[in-house]
């Protein structure tokens, strides 16, 4: 897949003053180059609506659409890649499905992460590195270790999740990451944009050496 670094989720949870589309493009302007539409709480029609709008974007753009639990739908918008939770449909299923899509997987351990870069996942989730109030049934924080962990033993990208805020995105990248994702530090902030770019700058600071 296409290199990327900064992973950016939609929220419900963004600034009342805005919508969707307005604030995934503003965290594309920023910087953010994957953009993942998770939408727990939408009927199908509202959330097909949806995830068109983020295509018409994303592609605007050039920047990978990823489709959060619905396989069917990623298919349906053409979206670039889909991404599962561990209780979701197999790796191989997801595989048989979208074919050369990319796909994501959430990890929380690494026997987790080692199975699904075995299995032929494109990139993994790990965390949640801190404590979230965006998802309520997220496990335990894994916390640094993981971080460490995972950079040390897995080949494929990973991206840190869970927590990352602009206060703490210097130990996760310290910890090892190259690439992070955020959900309300982005789509909650007064300026979407700015947020991204400050994260990017952290990012581009620790490549510089
Ligand atoms: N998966 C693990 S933590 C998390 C997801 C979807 C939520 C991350 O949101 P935030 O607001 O960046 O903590
Ligand atoms: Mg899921």
């Amino acid at each position: 897949m296409k290199e990327f670094r900064l992973y950016a989720i939609t929220g419900e949870n963004f600034h009342p003053r805005r919508e969707l589309t307005e604030v995934m493009e503003q965290a594309i302007l920023g910087g953010a180059d994957i953009i993942q539409f998770r939408d727990k709480h939408s009927g199908p029609e509202e959330r097909l609506a949806k995830a068109r709008a983020l295509r018409e974007l994303t592609r605007r753009y050039g920047v990978p659409l990823i489709i959060n639990d619905h396989v069917q739908l990623a298919l349906e918008v053409d979206a670039d890649g889909i991404h599962l939770g561990q209780g979701d449909l197999s790796l191989t299923e997801a595989r048989r499905i979208v074919g050369n899509k990319i796909i994501g997987i959430s990890t929380h351990a690494i026997e987790e992460a080692l199975a699904a870069q075995k299995q032929g996942a494109d990139y993994i989730g790990a965390g949640p590195v801190y404590a979230t109030q965006t998802k309520l049934d997220a496990v335990a924080p894994v916390g640094l270790d993981y971080i460490r962990e995972v950079s040390r033993r897995i080949r494929i990208p990973f991206v840190a999740i869970g927590g990352i805020k602009l206060h703490n995105a210097d130990e996760v990248i310290e910890a090892g990451a190259t690439r992070l994702c955020a959900i309300s530090e982005i789509v909650g902030s007064e300026d979407p944009a700015g947020a991204c770019r400050a994260f990017i700058d952290k990012l581009e600071q620790k490549e510089r050496g």
